[in-house]
């Protein structure tokens, strides 16, 4: 059974298809399919988000397709970027200048205030089938400059609970066992066995 994963955001894909490449079912990237137009993510939830993403890629291509719809809460922002972190300095898929603008933002806060989780909803919707929405979230702070060159977005200035190194040091089998991304592709598992 064929799954499309439906990102294009290079670094959640090389994630993606990690963390599937052992599964339960056979994964393909956009790469492989038809064009179609990109969703608009003007949901106000991550879970929203992932589900409209995924409903898209399965209308346009007839695959159970999954979609992930994640992003950074800093609790001394409320809560923001959240869902848009993608597009937090005001252009889509700028990494260096979103990580820049944020640093900027929380300037001298307090380690002690410095709080923020990663959280990734995660979609699988089957074409005239089932729809499952599942989660994950992984908890940290936000350091003051940043470290490390694995993995993508904001990964250099998130350092997770328990750690010293930011998850952009983290080796890419030590980011999947504890991420976000990771959590709930391992909840969504089962759902993906069901397919088959
Ligand atoms: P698709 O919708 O095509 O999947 P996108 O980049 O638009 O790609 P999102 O709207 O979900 O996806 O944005 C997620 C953003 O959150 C992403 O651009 C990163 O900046 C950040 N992010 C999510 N997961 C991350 C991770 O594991 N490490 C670092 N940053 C992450």
């Amino acid at each position: 059974m064929k799954v499309l994963l439906a990102t294009r955001n290079a670094g959640k894909l090389v994630e993606l298809q990690r963390m599937l490449v052992d599964g339960p079912v056979e994964v393909v990237g956009l790469a492989d399919v038809p064009e179609f137009p990109e969703a608009p993510e003007t949901g106000a939830t991550f879970a929203e988000n992932a589900l409209a993403k995924a409903r898209d890629a399965a209308a346009a291509t007839g695959l159970p397709s999954v979609a992930d719809d994640s992003g950074l809460a800093v609790d001394a922002l409320n809560g923001m970027p959240g869902v848009l972190s993608a597009r937090w300095c005001g252009r889509h898929g700028d990494d260096v200048a979103n990580l820049e603008l944020l640093l900027g933002q929380l300037g001298d806060v307090p380690d002690e205030r410095r709080g923020a989780a990663f959280v990734c909803a995660a979609a699988l919707v089957v074409p005239g089938g089932r729809e499952t929405v599942v989660h994950g979230e992984w908890t940290g702070r936000i350091v003051r400059a940043p470290r490390g060159t694995n993995g993508f977005g904001y990964d250099p200035i998130f350092v997770p609970d328990g750690e010293e190194r930011t998850s952009a040091e983290l080796e890419p089998q030590e980011k999947d066992a504890a991420s976000h991304r990771g959590r709930a592709m391992r909840a969504l598992l089962p759902h993906l066995a069901a397919l088959t």
